[in-house]
């Protein structure tokens, strides 16, 4: 047996440390391994993460359409053919429509030099501005209101292990016990002391796990945390010395709350009971030290810019950022979820986190690429208004898609199947055939994770090392190769496959940026635990705890953003009486593309499911395991009734994981919040209706096999 390769799991933003063995015959085993954010743990989905590298389902060659013809199959095709069909399409958009006419498309999942590969591609290669990420549907709200408020955007601005000293948390909108498992570790010390505090409109089993839940209406957090504050205000709570010391803007802030926030309306607003909104601020403020943590819950709404501005503003109030063992931090989802927003894959940034509207930024990144700064197009659409653009005379009629399945993940899965299909060409980069590569005119098989070298950025802003344990199989292309022979044969040049120069370059390109990387090394990150941004040269020891004694901002206060509740962009009506909300169960990750095809998980969690309140499914006489209809104003869904008083009366809930006919995105509301562009995937109006025994539970999934 061949010596285990340390590395970290393919899957979400904590990047559980693991072993790779090799195994004689092919594939790999995964054992423990220590690591700063795991400690040896790993989920469900770490655990079974090798499945997929020998798995039948993989994609070993590429496809195309038979003659070119998208009712016609996708068949196999030699990497030459493939590339040309690319490129031909590429160019025929270029001369109808100019650079704008080729989008891209890329994803969280992607290592650092992937991403920054792509974001370069795009504007380089392509010239492009029509580039953007699902990132956007992920933390994007949070990564504004942290931007708002602290001049910079690190999802957590310290390490883990710093939540042990915490005296007490508030996790906002998160079910860490299903999407992190090994993160419940490091809320031990809170669990024990009674001093966890969860917002969730469902005792999930992290909400069981702290000794108070506050369970709101779906999209009325905002007003939650400002009555929070308000709370704070007149219990006199508010930390003077610091808000005086370390931020501006506070009296205006005071002044809102004070008018609009007591504690009776905001129950009457949000359903949680005024004294647990009192109880819940007095755990906090009592103690020494306190977290404030967000995450999707909080953040996935038209006003999720806002609410995490509430959120903050209510941490700044009560003086925890830039405190050790306090703060404030977004729960970032992704495996590479941060660095895949910093190296220029999102639609406004260059790489290192820079602003693509920012001349001095052009001309530095510019220079890094050997070009001229005008030549670099300016910010393109964001993700979803993206998609909704595609096929359309303005939009691009061509899409190259990177590491993402919109076509279960983006909200409003039908009209973004039809964008899909109106395009002129669908080219998908992807390790399986997924929803969104089956509507494909173009398949191109891409190396999975271990069997690549490069970096990831966790959720703390460390910068960690993936490893290459394995070889590809024969046929599978890494996806820097991919781009830089395509690069080649649109004539730009100097796009290189090694992922090592690939990093150097993007070190270079990050110098002198909020996320500095020009000190982090391949060597300095595989000699520890990985290191932290910002580091802006070799001797710089990186920056696990920012904030300490100043925030990123021009005068170095922290901002307090003065924000108002308003109500959700679809409310219910007497058709569509009750809320959906959506999200995720431990065992599938994210479209379940991957997941789906790993057999011990599939056969756990087999099929989608609806979570609905015992009070209700009495009214509508739905029975548990019975197939039910979720309805709503763009679409419908269906599902298995799963009858829980974790849940609230007025709410279902679905997850987002498979494809065709039970997919929640059929049903979710594409309104985007003003400032970070995420739709409101946590709350839309739905009625549920009992399917009946003549239709069948499993309807076909759409566009399969096209
Ligand atoms: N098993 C698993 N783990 C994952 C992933 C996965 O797909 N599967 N994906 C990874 C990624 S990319 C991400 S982004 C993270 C996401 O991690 P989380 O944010 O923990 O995941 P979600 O299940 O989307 O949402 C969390 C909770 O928000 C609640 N919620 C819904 N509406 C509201 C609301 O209006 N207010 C509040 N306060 N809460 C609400 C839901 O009930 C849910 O329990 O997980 C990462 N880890
Ligand atoms: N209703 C609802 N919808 C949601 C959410 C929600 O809570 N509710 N959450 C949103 C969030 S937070 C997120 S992050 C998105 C995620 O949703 P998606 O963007 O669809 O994410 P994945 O399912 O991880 O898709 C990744 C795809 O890329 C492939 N892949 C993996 N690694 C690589 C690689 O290195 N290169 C290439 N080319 N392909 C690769 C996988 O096989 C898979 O097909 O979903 C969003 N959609
Ligand atoms: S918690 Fe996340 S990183 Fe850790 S094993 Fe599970 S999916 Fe992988
Ligand atoms: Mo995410």
């Amino acid at each position: 047996m061949s010596a285990p390769v340390p590395t970290h799991c393919p899957y979400c933003a904590l990047q559980c440390g693991m072993h790779l063995v090799p195994l004689p015959g092919g594939g790999a085993e995964v054992a423990a391994r220590d690591f700063p954010t795991n400690r040896g743990g790993l989920c469900r989905k770490g655990w079974t993460s090798a499945a997929l590298l020998t798995s039948p389902e993989r994609l070993t060659t590429p496809l195309v359409r038979e003659g070119g013809d998208r009712r016609r199959p996708l068949v196999p095709a030699s990497w030459d053919e493939a590339l040309e069909r690319v490129v031909a399409g590429i160019r025929r958009a270029q001369a109808h429509k100019g650079p704008d006419g080729v989008a891209v498309f890329g994803g969280g999942g992607l290592t650092n030099e992937k991403a920054y590969q792509l974001g370069k591609f795009a504007r380089v290669a392509l010239g492009t501005s029509q580039v953007d990420y699902n990132g956007r549907f992920c933390m994007s709200s949070a990564a504004a209101a942290g931007t708002r408020a602290f001049g910079v955007d690190r999802g957590l601005p310290f390490p883990l292990e710093d939540l042990a000293a915490a005296e007490a948390v508030l996790l906002v909108g998160s079910n860490a016990a299903d999407t992190m498992p090994p993160f419940l570790q490091h809320l031990a010390a809170q669990r024990e002391r009674g001093t966890l505090v969860v917002v969730d409109p469902r005792a999930t089993p992290t909400a069981q796990a702290a000794a108070l839940h506050l369970q709101p209406v779906p999209g009325t957090d905002l007003a939650l945390a400002l009555g929070m504050l308000h709370v704070a205000v007149v219990d006199g709570l508010v930390d003077a010395a610091y808000v005086a010391e370390r931020t501006t803007g506070w009296d205006e802030v005071r002044r809102l709350v004070l008018g609009g926030y007591w504690p009776e309306r905001v129950e009457r607003l949000t359903g949680v009971p005024a004294p647990d909104l009192r109880r819940a601020v007095h755990l906090l403020a009592g103690a020494r030290t306190a977290m404030v943590l967000t995450a999707r819950g909080a953040e996935q709404h038209s006003k999720g810019t806002d609410t995490v501005s509430a959120f903050v503003d209510l941490a700044l109030a009560l003086g925890l950022p830039g405190r050790p063992g306090s703060g404030y931090g977004c729960l970032t989802g992704q495996g590479n979820g941060q660095g895949g927003r910093e190296h220029g894959q999102k639609a406004d940034q260059l790489p290192g986190y820079r602003r693509l509207d920012d001349p001095a930024a052009r001309a530095h990144v510019a220079a890094v690429w050997g070009v001229e700064p005008a030549s670099l197009p300016g910010p393109g659409r964001s993700a979803y208004e993206l998609l909704d653009a595609l096929g359309t005379p303005e939009g691009p009629s061509v899409l190259l898609v990177h590491a993402s399945n919109v076509v279960v993940s983006a909200p409003d899965a039908r009209r973004v199947e039809q964008r899909l299909d109106a395009l002129d060409l669908l080219v998908v980069t992807d390790l399986v055939l997924s929803e969104t590569a089956r509507r494909a005119d173009v398949v191109l098989p891409t190396t999975q994770w271990a069997e690549e070298d490069g970096t990831m950025t966790n959720l703390e802003g460390r910068v960690l090392r993936r490893r290459r344990a394995l070889d590809p199989p024969p046929g599978v292309r890494s996806e820097l190769e991919v781009l830089a022979e395509l690069a080649a044969r649109l004539g730009a040049h100097r796009f290189s496959a090694d992922p090592r120069r690939v990093f150097d370059e993007l070190r270079r390109a990050s110098a002198g940026g909020p996320a500095d990387y020009a000190g982090i090394t391949w060597e300095r990150v595989e000699a520890g635990d990985g290191v932290f941004w910002p580091c802006p040269d070799e001797d710089h020891p990186g920056t696990p705890r920012l904030f300490l004694d100043r925030f990123a901002t021009p005068d170095g206060r922290a901002r307090f953003v003065p924000v108002h509740h308003r109500p959700v962009a679809e409310d219910r009506d007497a058709e569509h009486p009750l809320y959906l909300t959506t999200g995720r169960v431990l065992g599938h990750y994210q479209s379940g593309a991957q997941t789906r095809r790993v057999p011990e998980l599939a056969a756990a969690d087999p099929e989608a499911f609806v979570e609905l309140h015992p009070d209700l499914a009495l009214r509508l006489d739905v029975q548990e395991g019975e197939e039910v209809r979720v309805v709503g104003r763009r679409g419908a869904a269906v599902g298995r009734a799963r009858v829980t008083p974790t849940v609230r009366p007025d709410t279902v809930f679905m997850p987002f994981h498979w494809g065709g006919a039970g997919r929640a995105n059929l049903l979710t509301n594409p309104a985007l919040d003003p400032v970070s562009r995420m739709p409101e995937f946590k709350v839309c109006a739905v009625r549920l209706e009992r399917v009946g025994a003549h239709v069948p539970a499993h309807v076909p999934v759409q566009g399969a096999g096209a």
